[in-house]
């Protein structure tokens, strides 16, 4: 329908919203920075899952990555944690109001070194989030040191070399136990517009490992993160597209195999895959392992329905008798 300007009216998604609902702040990150191509990608992705952003909740931990939740989506809630904490943060909130949907960013550096034990234990227990590791393979915020997931043999602007092997942090969500598991790359606009959609149906764990060239420390010849390694090294294991069923929330993912039969739901040959790419050299991009069967931390713990956050203090305070039974008991 025409405005009486004869300007047309801008589209909605379901929830009657532009997609202009779904920005944030300006970006402060450097120009060309793979992180705010990630931004975009998530905007896009949310605004076409009709997602209301007031049911958002973007925690991050510390670095340029954990700063870009503030470029996207403002209308929902964010939490800046401590390095490396971000997992026990979201963790609380999920909690607390079950209805929340939790999208937490993190970078290499916050999730493969201080904050690996954090994440660990969130990978076991598929609590209900998106995890996503905007993966530059330095602390950028720090000034472009190494961090875990730099490849061996891969080098610094300085000319040093690292030594140590890298931590695959797909092959060690699959393991603990999340249940959707991918890796990406910030400048894969196609791949990864249909893998975030996907990731928002999905009810668990998801985590997605996203390669996010950092301009200004890591995208010279030498390095294993930058854009043009990428660009002549990235293997996609299938054409991902993703159906939107919004009556019935089943994830419908669809796999378009490029190169072989691969069965998703089989984490043994998740891994072996990926450990055959590391020895190939080739970065294998795509969704590596999904079980939409298996219940969510929330299932496990039998919460109610109403979050407990809005629960009236009449229900959540237990009487004056249950607290003298609890005393009782200690004595
Ligand atoms: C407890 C603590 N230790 C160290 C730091 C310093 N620090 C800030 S960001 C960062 C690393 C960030 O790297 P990454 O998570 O990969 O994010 P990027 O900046 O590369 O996106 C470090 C070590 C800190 N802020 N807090
Ligand atoms: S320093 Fe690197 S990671 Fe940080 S904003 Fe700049 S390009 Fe991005
Ligand atoms: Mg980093």
């Amino acid at each position: 329908m025409a405005t009486t300007t004869g300007t047309p009216p801008p589209k909605t998604n379901r929830v009657g919203l532009t997609v202009v609902d779904y920005r944030g702040g300006k970006t402060t990150l450097c120009a060309g920075c793979g992180h705010n191509a990630i931004s975009e990608r998530i905007i896009d992705a949310m605004y076409e899952m009709g997602v209301p952003p007031e049911r958002v909740i973007k925690p991050s931990g510390i670095g340029c990555s954990s700063k870009s939740p503030a470029y996207f989506m403002g209308r929902s809630h964010s939490f800046n944690a401590v390095h490396g904490r971000m997992p026990s943060v979201a963790t609380g909130a999920v909690l607390a109001n079950r209805h929340l949907i939790a999208l937490g960013v993190s970078g290499d550096g916050d999730t493969a070194s201080i904050g690996v034990g954090q994440f660990i234990h969130l990978m076991r227990r598929n609590l209900p989030i998106i995890y996503i590791i905007e993966d530059n393979g330095v602390y950028g915020l720090t000034k472009g040191q190494f961090s875990a997931t730099a490849d061996m043999g891969s080098t610094l602007k300085t000319g040093v070399i690292n030594d140590l092997p890298p931590i695959d942090t797909c092959a060690m969500a699959i393991t603990l136990g999340a249940t959707f598991v991918g890796r990406s790359f910030s400048g894969d606009k196609k791949q990864l517009h249909a893998m975030l959609k996907a990731a928002i149906a999905h009810k668990g764990t998801v985590m997605l490992d996203v390669v996010s060239p950092c301009v200004t420390f890591n995208d010279h010849e030498g390095s294993t993160k930058s854009y043009k390694y990428m660009k002549d090294h990235e293997e996609p294991l299938q054409e991902v597209s993703f159906v939107p069923v919004f009556e019935d929330i089943t994830v419908r993912l669809r796999l378009r195999k490029l190169e072989e039969e691969y069965d998703p739901k089989n984490r043994i040959e998740a891994i072996t895959r990926l450990n055959e790419a590391h020895e190939n050299g080739e970065v294998l991009t795509g969704v590596f392992y999904v079980n939409p069967e298996a219940p969510s931390f929330v299932d496990l713990l039998n919460m109610t329905e109403e979050p407990l956050a809005t629960l009236p203090e009449s229900v959540v305070r237990p009487g004056r008798e249950v607290l003298e039974q609890v005393m009782e008991e200690l004595r």
